[in-house]
């Protein structure tokens, strides 16, 4: 047995760990750590890649993706293609515990936040202003498209369909300043978060965070796990169910991150991605795949033993 609870988040996001430590060493309730966790992280944009002034879509708009799970209740809410909310984390939130639904989506998604009482705010900052200018002008790489070309006589969008020829979908260019996603693990019930995107995306894209089973998934009776990287590659495996029921079938954490990242790469060999998990008896993991953009994955820890996240990899 190690120490409960612990909070298991992606990346070196030290403000959005100790927010949510923070909120279970005073006594509040996981899902209040996880929410502050996520919030904190939603407000000071972690890494300048999470939320607001993130990548935008190729009508230069940031949209934002979150997702929350109850791993007692197995209650979810999710949103995907919020537009003018920062506080994607909140909505995803309210949608979980004020609807009977489990994932709102797009403007509507926002306009039930509005209603709930959210600010209303353009998330554009100068930062996703200027990478969608660059875009515009052509410097940037078009990677998410397949089987397109450039209409102009820019290198990349707008596309349209190449007429009869196969083209080979060229390398993906995701790489460690193109996360932008959040996850927070906590045992017994969990969360996870949110955002998507790339350099540039196309619109109305939805990333792996908001996916249940992909983004993050919990169960209080086996553990919990939380996937970051490449969305568009891992949500086809579902990652973080995956590593929880390799937990519930048996396997210590690290290798239950390592199975469901051997999965994916055994058709996408070098995407890039991480996955991060934890078991009911506190015990926790991460793997990521080794790859052009990622040879190292870093992921913050808090439990009683240092009582101040901890940095791990
Ligand atoms: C997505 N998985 O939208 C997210 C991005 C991410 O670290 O996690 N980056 O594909």
């Amino acid at each position: 047995q190690a120490p409960l609870p612990v909070v298991v988040n992606t990346w070196p996001f030290k403000g959005a760990a100790a927010a949510a430590w923070s909120v279970l060493r005073s006594g509040g309730s996981v899902l209040d750590a996880v929410e502050k966790g996520c919030a904190r992280c939603e407000e000071e944009q972690c890494d300048g890649t999470v939320g607001f002034g993130g990548s935008p879509d190729e009508s230069g708009e940031t949209t934002l993706d979150a997702m929350i799970m109850n791993g007692n209740t197995m209650e979810v809410g999710a949103v995907a293609d919020l537009r003018r909310i920062k506080n994607a984390i909140g909505v995803a939130r309210a949608v979980m515990e004020h609807t009977e639904h489990t994932m709102l989506v797009g403007e509507s998604a926002s306009l039930f936040a509005e209603n709930m009482g959210f600010v209303a705010e353009d998330l554009t900052t100068d930062k996703s202003l200027n990478i969608f200018s660059q875009w515009l002008k052509g410097n940037c790489q078009p990677n998410y498209r397949k089987n397109v070309s450039p209409d102009s006589s820019k290198s990349c969008g707008p596309y349209r369909p190449e007429a009869e020829q196969e083209q080979n979908e060229g390398p993906r260019h995701v790489n460690i300043h193109s996360h932008d996603t959040i996850v927070l693990i906590k045992m017994i019930v969990s969360l996870n978060v949110l955002y998507c995107i790339w350099c540039v995306s196309i619109c109305s894209r939805v990333g792996d965070s908001p996916i249940i089973g992909a983004g993050a998934y919990a169960d209080s009776s086996a553990g919990a796990a939380a996937a970051t990287g490449d969305g568009d590659i891992m949500m086809r495996f579902l990652p973080s169910y995956l590593a929880v029921e390799l937990m519930r079938a048996g396997a210590d954490p690290s290798a239950a991150c390592k199975s469901a990242i051997s999965r994916i790469k055994r058709h996408y060999s070098d995407f890039f991605g991480a996955i991060i998990c934890a078991n009911i008896t506190g015990h926790y993991g991460a793997a990521c795949n080794k790859a052009p953009g990622l040879t190292e994955f870093h992921f913050m820890v808090s439990n009683s033993e240092s009582d101040t996240p901890v940095l791990k990899s």
